[in-house]
């Protein structure tokens, strides 16, 4: 056997082992997660009709250029056909083959347009929530039950473990079989919330409200990413929704209004807070919601995130200090924090921040400061 001829038997032997393998490209690690929701299952769907047309015509044209190439070859004597044009498959191919093109596309687009007007569906929902993006966490409001959830990454998962930059500290928990609606919008840039087994994806946009919606069918945790290259922190706003039968859903709200109502009543007692209460409860917010930009060492990112461990701020005036948490830095990455903390949670980081690190100043603020400040 010739040497041209062994490379060639090799090459063919490749080519088939590799078509004879394609259903490994269904397999799920290299798929799109199983569809849990009616409306990504469509979306799904789609995605593998559209590789299997896509496989089969591989193969078809694959396989014609194969066959010309084996027995057409000059090699071979071959001559070409020089009335090709007069025969019948001659005249009419010009036309006839992109006929046939046009139909596998029209097959494809036919169900694509189904579905996207599926996609766009305005129907009434059982269940509302609004989503909110933000550097770098996810605000979720259940719009008919007055609660609010934060949602930060888990910074407690090591490197090595598969839940790395995937979980969070609250998940978002949603009914099955119920119809959800998710209003999508942002506060500072553009973020997408993303779950690709429940949730089609739309942009995030500051001053806009996109609207997605789903049925989720099956009980389970689902997981999702950011999917807008928002900044630094794109990698560390991860998404981790918790589908749970009705009965169970409205047990949990029912928790949760609980919980927040106590939260409530003792933000806004009277009671004065000792110094080493309010450090304890502001390092722990402190790290879930301001360490991702000024650190955890309070030290910032110099040039980006100013300092907080000897900063004019932290160490000077308390007024001024409280005003900047509760406005922000108008035009910097410094959000209002006035709407998404309350007077006791703010009280507690203020005080973190005027204490630790070397932040000496020995003093601390009360709940009701916070709250004559707003
Ligand atoms: C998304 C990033 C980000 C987060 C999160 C963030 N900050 Fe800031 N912060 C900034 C930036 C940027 C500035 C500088 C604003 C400016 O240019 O004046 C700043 C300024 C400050 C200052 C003034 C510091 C100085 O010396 O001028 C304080 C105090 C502060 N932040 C406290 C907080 C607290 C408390 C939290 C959490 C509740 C927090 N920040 C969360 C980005 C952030
Ligand atoms: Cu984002």
């Amino acid at each position: 056997m010739s040497k041209l001829r062994q490379v060639f038997n090799r090459g063919l032997l490749l080519i088939a082992s590799t078509l004879f393998s394609l259903p490994a490209f269904a397999v799920r690690e290299y798929n799109l997660p199983e569809p849990a929701s009616t409306i990504t299952r469509e979306i799904y769907d789609l995605h593998m009709l559209t590789a299997w047309v896509a496989t089969a015509i591989m193969i078809i044209v694959t396989g014609i250029i194969l066959y010309a190439l084996i027995n057409f070859r000059k090699s071979k004597g071959y001559q070409p056909d020089m009335e090709f044009n007069h025969t019948w498959f001659g005249r009419w191919s010009w036309a006839l083959v992109p006929a046939i093109v046009l139909g596998i596309d029209f097959s494809i687009a036919g169900s694509a347009t189904e579905t996207l007007g599926n996609i766009e569906s305005h129907d009434p929902a059982d269940v509302t929530v609004k989503v909110t993006g933000s550097q770098w966490k996810w605000t979720y409001e259940y719009m008919d039950d007055d609660l609010k959830i934060v949602s930060n990454l888990n910074k407690d998962i090591p490197a090595d473990n598969d839940l790395y930059l995937r979980d969070v500290d609250n998940r978002l928990v949603l009914p099955t079989n119920k119809r959800v609606r998710f209003l999508h919008t942002a506060t500072d840039v553009l973020h997408a919330w993303w779950v690709p087994a429940i949730a089609y994806k739309k942009d995030s946009i500051p001053g806009y409200i996109n609207e997605t919606w789903t049925v989720i069918d099956k009980e389970g945790v689902y997981r999702g990413q950011c999917a807008e290259n928002c900044g630094t922190g794109h990698a560390f706003m991860p998404i981790v929704v918790e589908a749970v039968s009705p009965a169970k859903y409205d047990e949990w709200m029912k928790g949760q209004k609980v919980a927040m109502a106590a939260a409530m009543a003792e933000a806004s007692s009277d009671k004065i807070w000792d110094q080493a209460e309010l450090m304890e409860r502001g390092e722990k917010l402190y790290n879930t919601s301001c360490a991702a930009c000024h650190m955890p060492t309070g030290a910032g990112i110099p040039g980006v995130f100013p300092a907080l461990k000897g900063s004019p701020v932290a160490l000077g005036d308390m007024s001024k200090h409280i005003d900047i948490i509760l406005k922000g830095v108008a035009g910097t990455a410094m959000a209002s924090w006035a709407n998404q903390l309350n007077d006791l949670e703010l009280a507690a980081i203020i005080t973190y921040e005027r204490n630790a690190w070397g932040n000496n100043t020995g003093d601390s603020t009360q709940p009701a400061d916070i709250k004559a400040a707003r």
